[in-house]
């Protein structure tokens, strides 16, 4: 299956929100790379961090998967027996493409791809459960549900990795953020127009929060150890492990 440039916001069109469909699952590897800084490298990093987490006889969650990115890191990183890869998405344009996507690649676990809310799945004897930039799609007020869950289905020592777009309590800077994501996205090619579409079919359905919010609710749920683990301007990574 091939994949082309992300254009999809070229041409001024009305105002509609974001939306996972046909037109993005089409150019989603594209779009991805050049809208989120440090994403290839979060990638490489779920591989490193699932030949240490994932354990014999457990299962690696992938929450949000779009078209499998986490998941064959997963299954590629996966040094265990009995492991099982459970890949979720709603969007069925994403489950679609995600299946085709991942029988292209010679991968030793076994990935079971569920089209389903997150917010309706039962998490089971996770050793590694990966939310990368999708936490930020569920609405604000449902978000402690859904982490609440991952960590009941999580066994002890599992790892929860999250990643997200942030917003600063600091206005200046998060001024400066914003600004210097955009000059990133300029430097990827795409154009003042683009950006400014994105960013209003963004606005109602992408709601980011603070750095120390998310860590906070990660602690307050009894994760025993959180952090930042990488942040790249206003996109940061987290880890959270259960004791
Ligand atoms: C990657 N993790 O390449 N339930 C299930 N899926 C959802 C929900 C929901 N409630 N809301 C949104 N999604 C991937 C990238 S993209 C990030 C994740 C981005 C799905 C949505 O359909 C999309 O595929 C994914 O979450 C977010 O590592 O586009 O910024």
């Amino acid at each position: 299956m091939s994949y082309n440039n992300d254009q999809i916001y070229a041409n001024p069109q009305s105002a509609n929100p974001f939306k996972f469909d046909q037109k993005v699952a089409a150019v989603f590897p594209d779009m991805i790379k050049r809208s989120v800084p440090g994403y290839e490298n979060i990638i490489h990093n779920i591989q490193q961090l699932a030949s240490q987490y994932i354990a014999m006889n457990s299962n690696g969650y992938d929450l949000g998967c779009s078209l499998g990115a986490a998941s064959l890191a997963m299954s590629h990183g996966n040094q265990q027996t009995g492991v099982k890869i459970i890949a979720v998405d709603n969007s069925a344009a994403m489950i679609e493409r995600c299946a085709t996507n991942i029988d292209g690649f010679k991968h030793q676990t076994p990935i079971e791809l569920i089209q389903a809310d997150i917010q309706q799945i039962e998490i089971n004897n996770a050793s590694m459960v990966v939310l990368n930039y999708t936490l930020q799609f569920i609405p604000q007020a449902l978000r402690l549900k859904v982490l609440q869950q991952i960590y009941r289905g999580m066994r002890a020592g599992g790892m929860l990795l999250l990643s997200e777009k942030i917003i600063f309590s600091d206005d200046t800077i998060n001024r400066l953020m914003i600004e210097l994501h955009h000059q990133f996205k300029r430097e990827n090619g795409y154009s003042e127009l683009e950006i400014s579409q994105k960013r209003n079919a963004l606005e109602t359905v992408l709601v980011p929060e603070t750095m120390s919010n998310h860590i906070q609710r990660l602690q307050n749920i009894g994760f025993a150890h959180v952090s930042c683990y990488q942040q790249q301007l206003n996109f940061a990574s987290f880890i959270a492990i259960k004791s």
